[in-house]
């Protein structure tokens, strides 16, 4: 009969699609979009299955047989294709998130991880001063006029009020300049200011000027102290500074050498080298040698200084002192480059930071 001749083609040329469309399947959802194209409501299989209502009982039985064995080829091709795909899926990820057990352990953060430099030596040092009884304080970061010079007893027209020396943002609506402080001294203003004597305090932070060079940075770090109290002299200065130097360098004797200087806050104002031996290449020994290196200034604390605190200098007087943290850390541990500090660079943390866990005690040594 033509009529099923022609049948059996358009069925045959069906299969070949279909099949064809199973083979293209890339993943499991082009493969369900396949069987409901195929075997869905209206799918082109199940459209034949339908037109087998309108056929004469010898048409159906020929094609009967023909469409439901085409049907079942698709189901069949498609769970097959369904399986392949899944195991395809399978083997895939079991590829991407295979653990090699063999490797050798990862570094926990807390070991991979390095305190900075700069951060060690300003723990070191409050806990040196934590020890001698002092107090850390902090204060802004962006200063006024007043509490960066006046209070501190630096005369109008002074040089380091010079814009090449100090940082000033735009004057405000007000007509004054705020600044980035360049020392942490305005934070000991403030605390006069704020707590009745005895003080004793320690202010790490940072501070900036305008300086650049492998022993300068325009931000750099800055540790100052102050002690107020009715009777504190030169004397105990020297001592207080002694303790730090014996500690912070952890050598059980220093030689110091107490120069004269000048500074507007502090009168007598003093300059402090501590003995050391150079005569190695690349190395520095405290406590010994011929060699002098500068490691802070200090002083008695000015008297216009105490009043700009709102304190009597008749009733009180003090002392302070004021170091250079990043020059500390240079010599302590011999960084080469003070630029290098602040590069973020973190093989130069990996080779000149300190392990989160060794937290620098007295007694449990600073940089153990
Ligand atoms: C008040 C009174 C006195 C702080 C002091 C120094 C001496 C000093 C420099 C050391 C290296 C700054 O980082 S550095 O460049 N500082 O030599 N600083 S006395 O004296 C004060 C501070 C605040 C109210």
């Amino acid at each position: 009969m033509a009529a099923d001749s022609d049948a059996t083609g358009e069925l045959e040329a069906l299969e070949r699609t279909v099949m064809g469309e199973i083979a293209a399947a890339g993943d499991e959802q082009a493969l369900e979009a396949v069987r409901v194209a195929a075997l869905g409501k209206k799918g082109s299989v199940s459209q034949k299955l339908k037109t087998l209502g309108a056929m004469t009982p010898d048409e159906r039985r020929v094609m009967g047989p023909a469409i439901n064995g085409l049907k079942e080829r698709v189901g069949e091709a498609i769970a097959a294709r369904r399986a392949a795909l899944h195991g395809e899926a399978v083997a895939a990820r079991l590829a991407a998130e295979t653990v090699d057990v063999t490797l050798p352990v990862r570094q926990s953060p807390a070991e991979r991880g390095r305190i900075h430099p700069i951060s060690q030596v300003i723990d070191e040092i409050s806990a040196i001063f934590g020890d001698l009884g002092f107090a850390i304080a902090e204060g802004p970061d962006i200063e006024t006029d007043h509490y960066n010079f006046t209070a501190l007893n630096f005369p109008v027209g002074h040089p380091a009020r010079e814009m090449h020396d100090t940082f000033f943002f735009p004057a405000d609506a007000t007509g004054e300049r705020k600044l980035l402080r360049t020392h942490t001294s305005p934070v000991q203003i403030r605390t006069m200011e704020a707590q009745e004597p005895p003080i004793r305090i320690v202010i790490p932070g940072k501070t900036y000027r305008q300086d650049s060079d492998a022993t300068h940075s325009p931000m750099f770090h800055q540790l100052e102290g102050l002690v107020i109290d009715r009777t504190a002299t030169v004397a105990n200065m020297k001592w207080v500074l002694e303790e730090f130097c014996k500690a912070f360098f952890e050598v059980p004797q220093v030689t110091m050498r107490f120069r004269p200087s000048f500074f507007p806050f502090t009168e007598p104002s003093l300059e402090v080298d501590i003995q050391c031996d150079r005569s190695r290449p690349g190395e520095v020994r405290f406590g010994e040698g011929s060699d002098w290196m500068e490691i802070l200034g200090c002083g008695m604390v000015h008297p216009n200084v105490l009043r700009f605190g709102g304190l009597d200098p008749d009733v009180y007087q003090g002392f302070a002192w004021g170091m250079g943290i990043d020059r500390l850390a240079m010599l302590k541990y011999g960084m080469p480059d003070l630029r290098a500090f602040f590069d973020a660079d973190v093989r130069w943390l990996a080779h000149y930071g300190f392990r989160p866990l060794d937290m620098p005690t007295l007694f449990g040594g600073l940089s153990t």
